[in-house]
């Protein structure tokens, strides 16, 4: 079938939607920028939180500090280049009403080849040869469809709190204490937490001295519904800072690692972060129980520094129960100063 051409009614709908793009393309230098800014903004002490929620304000999936830069990721096609979010082409009228794009029907003048017509059927008493047939498209919905994957960002900085952050001890003996996590601001370790907000906690696998020996306790985030993002058309990373220092001698090797579930944690899966993983975690036999990390790969040794991790999220746990989790083992021999995580962050792109 041809069509030869479409004449698009101009629609107040569209105009919105074009303001907002450009609006959304100026944004991408900045989050803060002011209008007709191109310029990075500068934000005194730029922090993650900062900078997210800004991005997240404008609209955009998510952004990082460069020193005092505040840099927001571009605004993201979707899967078919759209710039407005909605699923349809750039330059088709909407098919289908998201929840800021609600519109009548569009009555689109299809001019129509000779001899053809725009489905496979002349209108009624009509003919196509030649005319001009005004078609009335016959638009579903709009129906609202939940949350888009661009709207699932998210920015944890826990300065306020655990923020549905939970910790338990992993296959630990039934007595005993084997879940060192607490939230708060470490006087050993890094001696602070990351960033420079005036008020700012952590999690640490022991706040004030080393961690105990024969440790397993698990940090584990909310439940997330990402099932929007599962689309190969969207990446999803989960990225956060952490400074760490596990004891580590031959066959005794304290480390740590990251797993993803996409079934509310009845399954983990370790995702090694984009750098990779330090190497093999290699305790001794010296603990009761099971310790969950031994012989996985996993952070070892130290960091000397706050560093940032990306661990991509893979399409098939992009679910309605998506959620992860910091797992930290130690065995009975040497402790050190241990895990401390902070600034956590779902982006989206
Ligand atoms: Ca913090
Ligand atoms: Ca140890």
């Amino acid at each position: 079938m041809t069509i030869g051409s479409r004449k698009l009614p101009v629609s107040t709908t569209m105009l919105a939607g074009l303001g907002g793009l450009t609006l959304a393309l100026t944004a991408v230098y900045g989050a803060c920028a002011n209008e007709g800014d191109d310029d990075p903004d500068v934000i005194s002490g730029c922090t993650l939180e900062s900078c997210m929620s800004s991005c997240l304000a404008g609209g955009l999936p998510g952004g990082h500090c460069e020193g005092d830069l505040c840099l927001c990721d571009p605004p993201l096609p979707d899967a078919d280049g759209d710039a407005d979010g909605d699923g349809d082409a750039e330059d088709l009228p909407d098919e289908t009403p998201d929840r800021t794009d609600v519109r009548e029907d569009v009555v689109v003048d299809v001019e129509v080849a000779d001899g053809e017509t725009t489905d496979g059927e002349p209108p009624d008493g009509e003919t196509t040869d030649g005319d001009v047939v005004e078609v009335v498209e016959d638009f579903v919905g709009p129906e609202d469809v939940g949350p888009r994957c661009t709207e699932l960002a998210a920015a944890w900085t826990f300065n306020s709190g655990a923020s549905g952050w939970t910790h338990e001890a992993v296959l630990a003996p039934p007595s005993g204490s084997f879940d060192p996590w607490e939230l708060g601001t470490p006087t050993t370790g890094p001696e602070a937490c990351h960033g420079s907000a005036a008020t700012n906690l952590c999690w640490a696998t022991g706040l004030d001295a080393a961690y105990p020996s024969c440790q397993r306790g698990a940090l584990r985030s909310p439940t997330r519904n990402l099932a929007p993002c599962a689309s190969s058309s969207y990446t999803v990373d989960l990225v956060f800072w952490h400074w760490y220092d596990f004891a580590a001698a031959a066959g005794s090797l304290d480390g740590a690692l990251v797993e993803l579930s996409g079934d509310d944690g009845a399954t983990w899966t370790a995702i090694a972060p984009a750098g990779g993983w330090d190497g093999a975690i290699d305790m001794d036999s010296g603990c009761d129980g099971t310790l969950y990390t031994d012989g996985r790969d996993g952070f070892l040794r130290t960091s000397g520094r706050w560093v940032q991790e990306t661990i991509r999220v893979p399409l098939e746990l992009r679910t309605e129960e998506s959620a992860f989790r910091f797992v930290f083992g130690s065995d009975s021999a040497t402790q050190a100063a241990g895990w401390f995580v902070d600034d956590v962050a779902l982006v989206v792109r």
